[in-house]
């Protein structure tokens, strides 16, 4: 292990602590065999971090030699010897808490808040997946008297996870929590904005028992080593979160060896806002569905729909509620907002709030950028809109929402229910028959009642159509990474 790859960095809080910035490959931090590097960018001042390693095809074939010698003692590890690693990792991400948000901040521009919701996350999920890890059931099944039938559920061996940038640490223990606990190994590549916070969690591991080569990172391009990943003939599963049309081509590559798939994709939630529900308290969390994380967030409520007799009054409360969110340094508390993640993101969300414009939205507040240094952008409403413009279509994924009338429920659900994606939904009503009549037709994988982005380390989540197959969390996750083996054998009387 080189010395030179741990790097002093100093937190925008003043804190300075050592990020290792090699690839993290059979439980050592190592440079990239071409030696290739590449920056991280702070996005709230646009200045470099760090140089990182950048791996290459040839570092993803060392990781994934790596990580099969470790799978095959890893799965026959005892399970509560991997339950108490995952605890343990869960721990130590605890006591290093407020440390890796901050570099979850630095890093990703989402406000310290925010981070400190993920990194609180983070480990009560690694801790859940722990306690699955004794807990992985087969069945008897009972065959008829001549013979004994049962399953068992095993691992499928390494597996390739590639994430994105919006929640970089809470979507690296969606992935190696569950893919632990039930006894593979994994190689994981970052979103390339956003290594810092999985390198510096993954350098917990030895601490925690996870043995070397069970977990290994290697950041780099998606297009080169993302792909790798999808090919690679000793990867036997491909998880991936990020957009439906990587989400695409990802599929299309793992084809060839019959890779096992599970993806989470993009969104365009609908959020529902009755005439009978609380309207004040609605109005807070339609403003919370889509500007949650600065409106990066794949299940974000980025439609709302809201019953014609209080559309006048939602608009108007939800303009001034969105006018009192902060926008700015994500390290400063009075600040709800911080910045987008990268200079690409922002010039799409601008783009899109251009393009609506044109196709005839109004901007009823926001919709330009704040100062000129850092990704910030205004909390953005459109009104006015039609259902066939591309901001009511298509993913923006930054802080803008666009808000439209409805009178019935079956106008509604139709409405909700007019997109390619089906990853959540919002319901927001008094009353409980209604609640369950619409959460029962709209299409999506999650529904929110009376509140939003209320996520839970035992709910399930992922999407319907477009927006991805699998589910992650809760027990469901363990089928993403478990293939169940039969067994049956013939009773032998002849010596009885
Ligand atoms: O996403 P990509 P991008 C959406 C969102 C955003 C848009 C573009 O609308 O504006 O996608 O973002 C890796 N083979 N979401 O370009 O490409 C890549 O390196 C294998 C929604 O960043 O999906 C990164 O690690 N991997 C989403 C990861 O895929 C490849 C979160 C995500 O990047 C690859 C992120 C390839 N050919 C973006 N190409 C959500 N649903 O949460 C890229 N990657």
């Amino acid at each position: 292990v080189s010395n030179s790859l741990f790097k002093d960095v100093t937190l925008p809080t003043g804190r300075v602590y050592k990020q290792p910035t090699g690839l993290f490959i059979n439980g050592q931090f190592v440079p990239s065999q071409t030696g290739k590097t590449f920056e991280v960018i702070d996005p709230s001042t646009e200045k470099k971090i760090v140089d990182v390693s950048k791996a290459g095809v040839e570092d993803v074939d060392t990781a994934v030699k790596h990580a099969k010698a470790a799978f095959e003692k890893w799965s026959q590890e005892d399970p509560e010897t991997r339950a108490r690693a995952l605890f343990k990792l869960a721990d130590l991400v605890e006591e290093n808490a407020e440390l890796l948000s901050e570099i979850e901040t630095m890093d990703n521009g989402k406000s310290l808040m925010c981070a400190r919701g993920d990194v609180a996350l983070v480990s009560k999920y690694l801790r859940s997946c722990g306690g699955w890890a004794d807990k992985l059931f087969g069945k008897v099944i009972d065959t008829g008297k001549d013979h004994f039938a049962y399953s068992r559920r095993e691992p499928l061996g390494v597996c390739g996870q590639i994430i994105p940038w919006n929640f970089p640490l809470l979507m690296w223990s969606w992935k190696i929590g569950p893919a632990l606990a039930t006894g593979n190994a994994v190689v994981l590549k970052p979103a390339e904005t956003t290594p810092l916070s999985a390198l510096f969690a993954s350098s917990l591991c030895a601490k925690a028992g996870i043995p070397a080569g069970v977990v290994n990172i290697v950041p780099g391009s998606g297009r080169v080593i993302g792909e790798r990943l999808c090919t690679h003939p000793d990867i036997k599963k491909i998880a991936f979160t990020g957009s439906t049309a990587t989400g695409r081509t990802i599929m299309k590559n793992a084809a060839d060896t019959i890779k096992k798939v599970t993806l989470e994709l993009g969104g365009k939630s609908p959020n529902i806002v009755f005439a009978d529900a609380n309207i004040d308290k609605a109005v807070k969390d339609i403003a919370y569905g889509i500007f949650y994380n600065s409106g990066e967030v794949c299940c974000a409520g980025s439609r709302v729909y809201v019953q014609d007799s209080v559309y006048e009054e939602v608009l108007a409360k939800f303009k001034e509620y969105t006018e009192t969110l902060k926008v700015g340094d994500p390290f400063d508390q009075n600040n709800f907002q911080g910045a987008q993640t990268s200079k690409a993101q922002l010039d799409k969300i601008l783009k899109f709030v251009d393009i609506g414009t044109k196709e005839g939205g109004r901007v009823v507040t926001g919709g330009t950028r704040v100062g000129d240094k850092g990704y910030f952008i205004r909390p953005t409403i459109f009104a006015d809109v039609k259902e066939d413009m591309s901001i009511v279509k298509d993913e923006i994924f930054g802080p803008v929402v666009t808000v439209s009338k409805f009178s019935t429920v079956d106008e509604v659900i139709k409405l909700a229910n007019n997109s390619q994606y089906g990853l959540a939904a919002g319901i927001h009503t008094k009353d409980i028959s209604k609640a369950i009549e619409v959460s029962n037709r709209v299409k999506s994988g999650t529904i929110w009642i009376n509140t939003y982005n209320a996520f839970h380390q035992s709910v399930p989540f992922g999407g319907f159509g477009q927006s991805g197959i699998g589910r992650e969390m809760g027990e469901a996750a363990l089928d993403n990474y478990t293939q169940v083996k039969s067994v049956r054998m013939a009773i032998d009387r002849s010596n009885l």
